[in-house]
């Protein structure tokens, strides 16, 4: 098993007042240890009540293979995904409500010029996944596919997807697009809109009816109604924004720009600005878990596993009452994203194409 030059996983990691975090070793949880990472979707595949997670490595002949993407569950042996197919964002959710989690994958399209087909991973129940994306009306042939988030927009109580895509090079269109699912797993593009092409990165969904991403340094809250009605809130601008979170129950938005994390608060009109802590690193990304926010910063950068290791500073925030608590890390790769996972997050780090170690945090009451 490879391990990182510095081993800066396997140790508890310092501070502390407020919340108890512990960080781990994803290998010893049966992840890969150093390996590049574009995003990882988690839910309990294989239903033994343990959370397994669905790696996904941006894998690609070009780069440098680290093995396929693939899920790697806590009972039943891994279930390994057909190589060399661009992947990028999943998100899972039990699309076809039989009680089991399926998976939604996009993929590139070939730097915005060529075709490609999207995968609904449907749970056989028995450690086996069938694509049947085709049959489901999911492929999104030229969607220039980055991200997913699984939600029940439009309050149906059936799984809908959301699939952000990059602008293509090639005229066709290719914008941010709502599948919504009739019930039986088969889907239909919704005629909904929300700031299309060109802001495919960072969102999330706050709760049924709705969804928060940021574009253009802005953030968005849509409300999502009948199909063609957007109401849309901005709280006051922070300037910038990058990355934005909020509590499964709309309460809270924790947002980010470079320099300045700020918390706002729904008063039952608009979101109002309640604090702001400042992380002393450049934020990459803020993940609300719970009642506590993960602010990953990139410090110095993305780094090479070959210098020495340069610090980066991430913080855990209460979000109600922004008490901060600091991690001192020292990790190489690049900051990637914070995945909310059981009580704490999944932390990847090899972003681009750099390798860099996956991490646990746990967090004790
Ligand atoms: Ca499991
Ligand atoms: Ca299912
Ligand atoms: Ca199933
Ligand atoms: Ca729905």
């Amino acid at each position: 098993m490879n391990r990182p030059i510095v081993s800066a996983l396997s140790v508890v990691v310092g501070f502390l007042s407020v919340v108890a975090a512990v960080a781990f070793a994803a290998d010893d949880l049966g992840l890969p240890d150093l390996t590049r990472t574009y995003d990882a979707a988690v839910a309990d595949f294989d239903g033994d009540g343990i959370t397994d997670v669905a790696l996904i490595r941006h894998q690609n002949r070009k780069l440098t293979s680290d093995g396929p993407d693939g899920i790697f569950m806590s009972s039943a042996p891994t279930f390994w995904f057909p190589q060399f197919q661009d992947r990028h964002g999943c998100g899972a959710g039990d699309f076809d409500g039989d009680g089991d989690p399926d998976l939604y994958c996009t993929k590139g399209a070939g730097k915005g010029s060529k075709s490609k087909a999207n995968e609904l991973w449907i749970n056989q129940g028995d450690g086996t996944f069938n694509d049947e994306a085709a049959s489901r009306g999911v492929v999104d042939p030229h969607g220039r596919g980055r991200f997913v988030e699984v939600g029940d927009f439009d309050g149906d109580a059936n799984l809908d997807i959301y699939v952000t895509n990059k602008p293509r090079t090639d005229g066709e269109v290719s914008r941010n697009t709502l599948f919504l699912n009739d019930g039986t797993a088969t889907f239909m593009r919704s005629p909904w809109k929300t700031e299309g092409a060109g802001c495919p990165n960072l969102f999330t969904t706050p709760s049924e009816h709705r969804l928060l991403m940021t574009c253009g340094d802005e953030l968005h809250l849509y409300e999502i109604g009948d199909n063609d009605r957007i109401e849309e809130w901005i709280p006051d601008p922070l300037g910038s924004i990058k990355t934005a979170s909020v509590t499964t129950n709309g309460v809270w938005i924790v947002a980010a720009n470079d320099d300045i994390v700020v918390g706002y608060k729904w008063n039952g009109n608009a979101y109002v600005e309640m604090w702001r802590h400042d992380p002393a690193h450049n934020v990459k990304e803020v993940s609300v878990n719970g009642n506590r926010a993960y602010v990953l910063t990139v410090g110095e950068g993305c780094t090479n596993l070959r210098l020495p290791p340069k610090s980066s500073r991430d913080v855990i925030l209460g979000v109600e009452t922004a008490d901060a608590s600091v991690l001192n890390q020292n990790f190489h790769g690049c900051a990637d994203h914070a995945i909310p996972f059981r009580s704490g997050w999944l932390i990847l780090n090899g972003d681009g194409k750099t390798r860099g170690p996956l991490e646990l945090i746990e967090i004790s009451p």
